[in-house]
C-alpha cells in the first residue's frame, strides 16, 4: 500500500477509535475533556498529536478491566504481563481482536518465509504470557503443523525436534542459545534435524546474536517485537533484509518522542516508542507509551514492502529488566519484601547469564530490630523469601541475606540492579 493509501486508512481508523474510546472508557473521556480535544477534531492521522498518553501506570490504576471498551460478554480472552507493584497488567480480546492478532501473526510468519509446509515448535510460554498462545493462532492460520510445546524442559525440546522434524523454532533468542548449546551434551545432533527458520522475540538481543543464532543451528532466524498492551507478539518483525521491523501500521500506529519533553521526535532519531491500537475494540490504547527505546524509518524496504520499519530495540527508558522473558521490575521485588517485613528494604539485584540462561540473585538486608539468631533460622527466612518472590512474579530467585548495613548505599538514585549478562 502506497503511502498516502496508508494514512488515510489511519485517519479514518483513529477518527473511529477516538469515538469508541471516548464513548466507551471513562478514563480516556475524562483526559480529553481535560485536554479540551473532542472526537470531532481528530480528522486526520496528524491529528493523533493531541491526543493524551497512556502508561503502563494507567493499566495498573485500572486494574483489572476498568479500560475495556466493550462489556464483559464481548470478550473472549484475558493475557496479562507484569506491572509495576503487585498486580499484573491485564488485557482482554474480542472476536475481532483475536482475528487480526491471527492476521498481523500470519503476516509475520509468511514474511520470515514460513508456511503450510512448515513444522512449528512453539517453545513461548502458553498461559496468560501472549507469547505461546499468540504465535501458536498464526502458525495455524499459515496452515503450519504446530507443536504447543511451551517452554522449558529442554531435553524433552530437542526429542521432539528431531522425532518430529520441527522445521520452525519459536522461542527466546537466549532460550534457543540455550538449546543449540544443550544438543550435544543431550546426545543430539543437528543432522538429525530439519530446522531452518527461528522466530525469535520477547527480548532485546542485537543482530550479533541474530548471526550467532544463524550459525550455530544452520537456520534463519527473525526478529519478532510485541508487547501485551498493544496486542501481544506480531505488532511488528523483519524481513529477510534484517533492515528494521515492519510495524503492521495499519493496525498499530507508531510514534517515536522524547523520553523527556515526551515531544514527537523526526524520523532517524532515537526516543520512546509509544503505540495507537488503531483497531482493537476490547482494550484499545491511545498513545501507549511502551518505554522501548527505537527509532523510525518510512523508505521503501529492499523487500518491496512499504511499511515504516521501527530499528531492532536497543533499551529500554525505564528499569524494566526481561529475564528468561519474564517482565520484572525491581519494584516488584520491593514490594513483596515490604509485604513480607521480616527484612529491610535494602536490596540489590544480581542479574547473570549462565548456559545463556538467565539467573537471578537477590541479596537483602536483614532487619535489625528482627535479627534472626540461628543458621537453621537464616535459611528458612530465604526460602521462605524465594517461595514468596516466586509465587509472585513467576521467577525463580536465589536469596542470601546479608548483614545490616552492608549493601552499599548510594546518594543519588538508589541503584537496585547489576546486570551482569553480556549484551
Ligand atoms: O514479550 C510479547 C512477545 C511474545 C513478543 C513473543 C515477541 C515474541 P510482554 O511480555 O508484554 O510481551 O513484553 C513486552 O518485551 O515492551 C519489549 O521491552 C520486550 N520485547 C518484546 N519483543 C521484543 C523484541 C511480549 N523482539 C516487552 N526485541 C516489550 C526487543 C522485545 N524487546
Amino acid at each position: 500500500m502506497g503511502r498516502e493509501e496508508m494514512r488515510t486508512l489511519q485517519g479514518k481508523r483513529l477518527n473511529e477509535l477516538v469515538n469508541r474510546v471516548y464513548n466507551n472508557v471513562e478514563f480516556y473521556k475524562l483526559r480529553m475533556d481535560e485536554m479540551g480535544v473532542k472526537p470531532s477534531d481528530i480528522e486526520t492521522i496528524d491529528d493523533i498529536v493531541k491526543l493524551p498518553f497512556t502508561y503502563k501506570t494507567d493499566l495498573r490504576d485500572h486494574y483489572p478491566f476498568n479500560l475495556f471498551a466493550v462489556p464483559m460478554k464481548d470478550i473472549v480472552r484475558i493475557h496479562a504481563s507484569s506491572g509495576t507493584t503487585g498486580k499484573p497488567t491485564t488485557v482482554g480480546y474480542t472476536k475481532n481482536d483475536i482475528e487480526n492478532w491471527r492476521e498481523v501473526l500470519a503476516r509475520c510468519l509468511t514474511m520470515a518465509g514460513i508456511s503450510d509446509e512448515d513444522i512449528m515448535q512453539v517453545s513461548y510460554g502458553y498461559g496468560l504470557f501472549t507469547g505461546g498462545l499468540g504465535v501458536h493462532y498464526g502458525a495455524e492460520t499459515v496452515g503450519c503443523s504446530v507443536i504447543p510445546i511451551s517452554g522449558g524442559n529442554t531435553r524433552r525440546q530437542l526429542q521432539l525436534m528431531t522425532d518430529f522434524g520441527s522445521t520452525v523454532l519459536a522461542c527466546t533468542p537466549s532460550y534457543a542459545l540455550h538449546l543449540a548449546d544443550a544438543l550435544a551434551e543431550n546426545g543430539y545432533s543437528l543432522a538429525d534435524m530439519k530446522l531452518k527458520i527461528g522466530v525469535f522475540g520477547a527480548e532485546p538481543w542485537t543482530e550479533n546474536m541474530r548471526l550467532e543464532l544463524e550459525k550455530k543451528w544452520g537456520i534463519k532466524a527473525y526478529d519478532i517485537y510485541g508487547l501485551s498492551e498493544i496486542m501481544g507478539p506480531g505488532v511488528a518483525n523483519d524481513c529477510p533484509a534484517h533492515a528494521g521491523l515492519h510495524v503492521h501500521e495499519d493496525h498499530f500506529f507508531p510514534e517515536i518522542v522524547d523520553p523527556h519533553t515526551k515531544l514527537p521526535v523526526a524520523d532517524g532519531e532515537e526516543g520512546e516508542l509509544v503505540f495507537t491500537t488503531l483497531t482493537k475494540e476490547g482494550i484499545p490504547l491511545l498513545r501507549y507509551n511502551t518505554r522501548d527505546l527505537s527509532t523510525l524509518n518510512r523508505e521503501k524496504c529492499s523487500c518491496g514492502r512499504t511499511t515504516v520499519r521501527m530499528k531492532k530495540i536497543t533499551g529500554r527508558s525505564d528499569d524494566m529488566l526481561i529475564i528468561r522473558g519474564v517482565n520484572l521490575f525491581p519494584s516488584q521485588i520491593e514490594h513483596v519484601l515490604l509485604e513480607m517485613g521480616e527484612t529491610s528494604a535494602h536490596y540489590m539485584l544480581y542479574v547473570d547469564r549462565e548456559n545463556n540462561l538467565d539467573t537471578l540473585e537477590l541479596k537483602v538486608e536483614l532487619d535489625e530490630a528482627n535479627m534472626v539468631e540461628t543458621i537453621r533460622d537464616l535459611q528458612m527466612l530465604s526460602r521462605k523469601i524465594e517461595h514468596a518472590l516466586n509465587s509472585a512474579i513467576g521467577l525463580s530467585v536465589k536469596v542470601t541475606l546479608v548483614e545490616p548495613k552492608t549493601i552499599a548505599r548510594s546518594e543519588g538514585k538508589a541503584i537496585r540492579v547489576i546486570d551482569n549478562r553480556k549484551k
